[in-house]
């Protein structure tokens, strides 16, 4: 059985896992859920994935939901002696370190200040919550003057992890331009990723930053 992959790259959750699918060209169907028609309520998708969340993969009957778990299961199962994910302890928890700060700060960061200004009552972006991810941005930038990649010379999957996050934030009002360091990684990971560039990491952003020009538009 194909594996079965459920998502969609407007998620930002779902972006990793289809990098690294279309990176490592691992074949996949794609099933898409209409969740406003509640599709991932629904129990047979419970039976994947009981937090009903995207994206979910189907390996022949063995699921795994968690975009970061399922990115670095296609990895070993599929790809195992690739270097965006080196078999090795110390090299893995290097990795696995980003792949869990972006989650649980990075990207946290981000939908905390998109989500009152873009979703909720308040008429302008807050400023706490800006400065918050410009903070983590700065930190980045200094970490990448040190060197080539995140974790060194060596492109990893903790590179494409954050790399789709500064994407996202970039679809922001935020100026992320002063951070040199860090646009200089972003353009090397261009060239890097030719195939995915554009797909998933560039172009589903693309919704976002209309919502911001128009919300700060009307908003003025
Ligand atoms: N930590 C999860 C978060 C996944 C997540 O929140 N996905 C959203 C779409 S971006 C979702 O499926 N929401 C529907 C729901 O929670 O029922 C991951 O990294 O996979």
């Amino acid at each position: 059985m194909v594996l079965e992959v459920y998502g969609n790259t407007g998620s930002p959750h779902c972006r990793i896992v289809f990098a690294v699918l279309k990176h490592l060209k691992i074949p996949y169907e794609q099933k898409t859920l209409d969740m406003r028609n509640k599709e991932h309520l629904q129990a047979d998708y419970l039976k994947l994935n009981p937090f009903h969340t995207i994206p979910t993969i189907n390996d022949d009957g063995f699921a795994v939901f968690e975009s970061r778990a399922i990115a670095v299961y296609l990895i070993e199962k599929y790809s195992p002696d690739n270097q965006l994910y080196p078999n090795d302890a110390k090299k893995r928890a290097a990795i696995n370190r980003w792949l869990y700060w972006d989650v649980a700060s990075f990207l946290k960061s981000l939908q905390s200040y998109n989500g009152p200004f873009l979703f909720g009552n308040v008429d302008k972006p807050d400023e706490k919550a800006a400065n918050e991810i410009l903070d983590k941005v700065k930190t980045l930038d200094g970490l990448l003057s040190q060197s080539k990649y995140i974790n060194g010379d060596n492109l990893t999957l903790a590179d494409i992890g954050l790399a789709i996050t500064f994407a996202s934030i970039n679809a922001t009002n935020l100026d992320t331009k002063p951070f040199e360091n860090v646009n200089k990684w972003f353009n090397r990971l261009e060239n890097d990723l030719p195939e995915v560039w554009s797909e998933i990491i560039v172009k589903p952003n693309e919704m976002l930053k209309k919502r911001w020009t128009d919300k700060l538009s009307a908003s003025k």
